[in-house]
């Protein structure tokens, strides 16, 4: 036999004794690229992906706190893909499937479901959400709250870092939003460099209310809490982009926008639990998909926010969630 024949019947039976993750126990990996805490929308990944393995028996979940080296992630997804211990890897933000593409042109048999991004790479199943209509309905929102408090027609928005999504879509579609109500207004826009500093969070959104701006929406991750302080200190109102954020900081969080990915992560998963999730076809889902929304039924909402603008807000926000309105999301793959 040739030493060719015996290498290659060498490498087909170690590979038979690999792990397989395809046929093992259906087992996932959730991946965190920054942490859990501070971010609800990483929370939000987190507990919907556990949620559906919590009702697959046998199916067991293991997650894993990327930290916010991000120069390091790629090099983690490709441990977590090389161990083939896991049937898929779950993940979520825009930067991902980038950031992933080394390890799964590396190990093509590795399944990943990467949230909050548009791809349409075979081994990646996505779903996108449509941010210019959130942020625009902040900045309706934003707006008018401005108006209320005559104030000028200025918002701030402090942002953890620059990503297309936030340039091409929140950024604009909130002063969009704004200029609806006001066509003079503007946007602010400042940068924290990380997604974890609350003193600098603070600092940026104490220089944006000493030039008058009254409210602000941070989309910062942990900064965000020091953008709450120093609103409460200076009487000034924040808007909240991802979770319902009206008890985070009782009396300044004025306006609340929802991202639904508890309930995406959790039906995706289960799609791929039960081998029914489709990979190179993205999506793009917003408040007519019933991924998005705004929380107005909240009693703090109606309490805070006075009945003129509120009406005038919630005819804006019908329209959306009716389809009557709908604003085509710009797209950075
Ligand atoms: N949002 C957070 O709340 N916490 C984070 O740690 C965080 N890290 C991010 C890292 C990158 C590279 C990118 C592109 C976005 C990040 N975001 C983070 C923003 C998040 O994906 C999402 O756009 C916002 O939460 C708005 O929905």
């Amino acid at each position: 036999m040739s030493k060719l024949l015996v290498a290659l019947m060498a490498v087909l039976i170690l590979a038979s004794c690999a792990p397989q993750a395809s046929t093992g126990p259906a087992s996932l990996a959730v991946f965190i690229p920054g942490t859990l805490q501070g971010s609800p929308i990483y929370e939000m990944l987190d507990a919907g992906a556990r949620k559906a393995v919590a009702e697959v028996p046998g199916a067991i979940v293991k997650t894993i706190e990327g930290g916010f080296n991000q120069a390091q992630w790629g090099e983690q997804i490709a441990t977590l893909a090389s161990s083939g211990e896991y049937r898929f890897i779950v993940t979520s933000n825009p930067a991902m499937p980038e950031i992933a593409a080394a390890a799964a042109k590396a190990y093509p048999n590795q399944k990943f479901l990467i949230l909050e991004s548009y791809s349409d790479n075979p081994s990646y199943a996505t779903l996108a959400y449509n941010h210019r209509e959130l942020s625009y309905l902040h900045g309706v929102l934003g707006g008018l709250l401005a108006a209320e408090r005559k104030a000028p027609a200025v918002l701030g928005l402090i942002a953890g870092q620059e990503y297309p999504d936030m340039n091409n879509a929140i950024v604009p579609g909130f002063e969009e939003g704004l200029k609806a109500v006001s066509p003079e207004g503007k946007v602010e826009f400042r940068v924290v460099g990380n997604w974890y500093d609350a003193a600098k969070g603070a600092e940026l959104a104490k220089g944006l209310f000493d030039q008058g701006v009254s409210v602000v929406m941070p989309i910062s991750g942990g900064a965000n809490q020091g953008v709450l302080t120093a609103a409460k200190a200076s009487g000034r109102a924040v808007l909240w982009y991802d979770t319902d954020g009206y008890a985070v900081e009782p009396g300044v969080v004025f306006g609340s926008g929802r991202i639904l990915q508890d309930k995406a992560a959790y039906e995706l998963v289960k799609k791929a639990l039960a081998g029914t999730l489709e990979y190179g076809k993205p999506q793009m889902v917003g408040f007519q998909e019933g991924y998005l929304d705004y929380v107005t039924d909240s009693p703090t909402f109606v309490q805070l926010v006075p009945e003129g603008p509120r009406q005038k807000f919630e005819a804006v926000l019908a329209d959306f969630r009716s389809g009557k309105t709908q604003l085509e999301m710009p797209l950075s793959r």
